[in-house]
């Protein structure tokens, strides 16, 4: 039983706290957040595989993997991820990998019997200029961003695939579409990671470093939405036990801010005293992209963390793992 914002809310699809369940991408950011709330409500009974044991764009051993392991949920958190620059500057790699992991993985779970199956997708899939907040429906009613659409035509098909699924072989998949998300086992690369983990290590090593500024990409005026990825880990548990159709469901806070807010937020945490430049010579990407979160709130989910709290916890995590941070 769960209790949000006062109402007790009854699961639709209990899981049993002994049920094996299989997340795929266990090592990443929201993996291991995935696995963290698993285990933290209970459930023991995880299997993962690493890169190196599973290459899930393999489809022989994507089989061979579901039909011993037979697992009977599946979280689907395995992807190819990256910011602005990775995406707009591997595109090939980004619809290529997607693609084929969520076709293997979606198509083995239904093949094995797995119960049900929670497919993550990303804010990106809506059209560049959708009206804010993005309503659900607003999925392919317009052009999308230059610099995603590789990624995002990826999480598109990745939809329409469960959807295919659900109708013809009723298979219970459901989709969830996250907002940009951060926190703890972030990918903290100068290029190719994602704004807020970017900004961190740029602003930590200019403390360190005694550098005079900082340079944050394009104009700083772009806005985002920022969900701390726990968050998004109990959400996606909560719909795996509360929610059962084909349509897709957002999941954010509902609020967003600017670049360069952003910008000020990790400069003051970070406890830096240089300036901030802006180089215009990068991208802005979408102008903005705030989740209309209706949707999740009538089922009853409700983010928990506030952005001050989920920044000042990545960057303990990021000064406490420096050794082992991922590039
Ligand atoms: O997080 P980010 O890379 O991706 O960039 P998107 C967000 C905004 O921050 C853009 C600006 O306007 C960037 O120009 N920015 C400023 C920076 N400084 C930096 C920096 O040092 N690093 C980075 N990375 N950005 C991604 C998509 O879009 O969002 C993916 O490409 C995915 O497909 C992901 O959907 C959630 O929010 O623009």
């Amino acid at each position: 039983m769960n209790f949000a914002a006062g109402k007790v809310i009854r699961p639709i699809h209990t899981m049993n706290k002994d049920a094996l369940i299989y997340v795929a991408g266990h090592r990443g950011l929201v993996g291991s957040a995935i696995c963290r709330t698993l285990q933290r409500h209970g459930f023991e009974n995880l299997i993962t595989r690493t890169h190196r044991e599973l290459d899930l764009t393999k489809q022989a051993d994507v089989s061979d993997f579901f039909q011993q392991e037979q697992p009977e949920y599946v979280f689907l958190a395995a992807a190819k991820v990256g910011g602005i620059h990775a995406n707009n500057t591997y595109p090939a790699d980004f619809i290529r990998d997607n693609l084929l992991v969520q076709l293997n993985v979606i198509d083995s779970a239904r093949r094995s019997g797995t119960k049900k199956l929670l497919f993550l997708g990303s804010s990106c899939i809506y059209p560049k200029y959708a009206s804010q907040p993005m309503a659900e429906s607003s999925l392919l009613t317009g052009e999308l961003e230059p610099t995603n659409e590789w990624y995002a035509v990826a999480k598109i098909a990745g939809i329409k695939q469960c959807q295919a699924y659900r109708r013809q072989y009723g298979f219970n998949a459901i989709s969830l579409m996250p907002t940009n998300l951060y926190g703890p086992g972030d990918n903290f690369d100068l290029d190719n990671a994602h704004v807020l983990p970017a900004l961190i290590r740029k602003f930590h090593e200019a403390k360190e470093s005694g550098a005079d500024k900082v340079m944050v990409w394009g104009t700083g005026k772009p806005k985002r939405e920022f969900l701390y990825v726990d968050d998004l880990a109990e959400a996606s548990l909560f719909l795996m036990e509360n929610y059962e159709e084909e349509e897709i469901v957002n999941v954010g806070t509902g609020e967003d801010i600017s670049i360069a807010e952003l910008a000020e937020n990790v400069k003051d945490i970070v406890g830096y005293d240089g300036t901030i430049e802006y180089d215009l010579t990068k991208p802005d990407g979408t102008p903005r992209k705030l989740l209309d979160t209706s949707k999740v709130n009538e089922i009853g989910w409700f983010p928990k963390c506030s952005f001050k709290i989920g920044l000042a916890q990545t960057y303990r995590w990021f000064l406490a793992n420096q050794g082992t941070l991922r590039f």
